[in-house]
């Protein structure tokens, strides 16, 4: 059976980007067609200033979200990455295959440092090397399958180089990985800057849809996102990007096709009108269930220890099979030192 892997980072609320383009696909295609595992990853959460508790609280509420969005633990494995010492066991191994030109070159970090040099702040260390701390989640579990939105794929491209070059250097070992990306809306923009990725922990607020806002501020969000200069409702990423993004939402939430939905629509403003009410729609069951699951955290939190179990599991023979494949010693087991005194 194909293996599935991939995750969110809880370094804000979660977006509808992180839902179009990644949570909505695990639930509905993911979980029922492969062996599916999903976690939070909170280590990738202090690649960049962070607060412990808020760090704390957006893990739990991720979790949450994960199952509110239909994930079912009878399908897959949910779980927190920080349970399972086995991603970050691997991550050092896999730095030591990994070249600091190759983590220059990934657009997220230009971008994160750039932003936060531009804050005056310092850039973490973390922040150049997370790419790698992702291979070792998606190489640990054996995953043939990440699915995820646009954005990632080129960190997806990094684990299957790295797949590949430790399997030459040091014997079979991992499996190569390959991106899966959703049909529509593999990258949600922000609304009030469509060329810019709708990312959740930007600044721009009005431009980002939360997956637990209320429907009247989606409704706001959505009105208020920022058009292009022409008057025709044409589907075209280049020229139109504002259009052209409110198309992909619809088209996302409704299962259409946003050509065709160029078609129809006669003004911006009925667009907008339908794409405010179809992400009101969408997001309804989510919240309803995420209030129903934030009234029993102890099922949640039996289902991250549960989670994190079968994740060790799975996990440890790859992990123990590439310390060995590099060249490191294996401890010696209790038994065998007892009949060596
Ligand atoms: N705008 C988006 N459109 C489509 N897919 C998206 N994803 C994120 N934003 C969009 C997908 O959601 C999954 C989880 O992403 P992540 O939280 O681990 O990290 P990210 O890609 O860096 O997402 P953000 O929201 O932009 O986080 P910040 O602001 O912290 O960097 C991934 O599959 C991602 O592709």
């Amino acid at each position: 059976m194909t293996r599935v892997f991939s995750g969110i980072k809880p370094t804000g609320h979660l977006t509808l980007g992180n839902y179009l383009g990644a949570m909505r696909q695990w639930a509905a295609v993911d979980q029922h067609q492969a062996d599916a595992v999903f976690c939070i990853v909170d280590l990738h959460g202090m690649t960049v200033d962070h607060d412990p508790a808020r760090l704390r609280r957006l893990t739990r509420q991720g979790a949450t979200l994960l199952l509110a969005a239909g994930l079912d633990p009878e399908l897959c494995t949910v779980f927190v990455q920080s349970h399972v010492d086995e991603h970050a066991r691997l991550s050092y191994v896999l730095e030591c295959v990994a070249t600091d030109g190759e983590m220059r070159r990934m657009f997220q970090y230009k971008e994160k440092a750039a932003r936060e040099r531009v804050r005056g702040g310092s850039v973490r260390l973390s922040l150049l090397t997370y790419p790698v701390l992702m291979a070792a989640d998606i190489l640990a579990y054996g995953a043939d399958e990440v699915p995820v939105g646009d954005d990632q794929a080129q960190h997806v491209e990094l684990a299957r180089d790295l797949a590949v070059r430790f399997n030459q250097r040091y014997g079979h070992t991992f499996v190569v990985p390959k991106a899966t990306l959703p049909r529509v809306a593999a990258r949600v923009m922000n609304l009030q800057e469509p060329t810019s990725k709708m990312g959740k922990s930007d600044d721009s607020g009005p431009g980002i849809v939360y997956l637990l806002d209320e429907p009247d501020v989606v409704r706001k969000k959505v009105m208020r996102a920022v058009t292009d200069s022409g008057r025709e409702v044409v589907y075209d990423r280049e020229g139109r990007p504002g259009v052209t993004n409110l198309l992909e939402i619809l088209a996302a939430c409704t299962g259409g096709n946003p050509e065709s939905l160029a078609d129809v629509h006669q003004s911006y403003g009925a667009l907008k009108k339908d794409t405010a009410e179809a992400v009101v729609e969408v997001l309804r069951p989510v919240q309803a269930r995420h209030k129903e699951l934030c009234a029993d955290p102890g099922y949640v939190e039996e289902v991250l220890r549960h989670g994190a179990e079968k994740a060790r599991a799975m996990a440890r023979p790859t992990v123990d099979t590439a310390y060995r494949a590099i060249g490191l010693l294996p401890p010696v087991a209790e038994p065998a030192l007892n009949a060596a005194r």
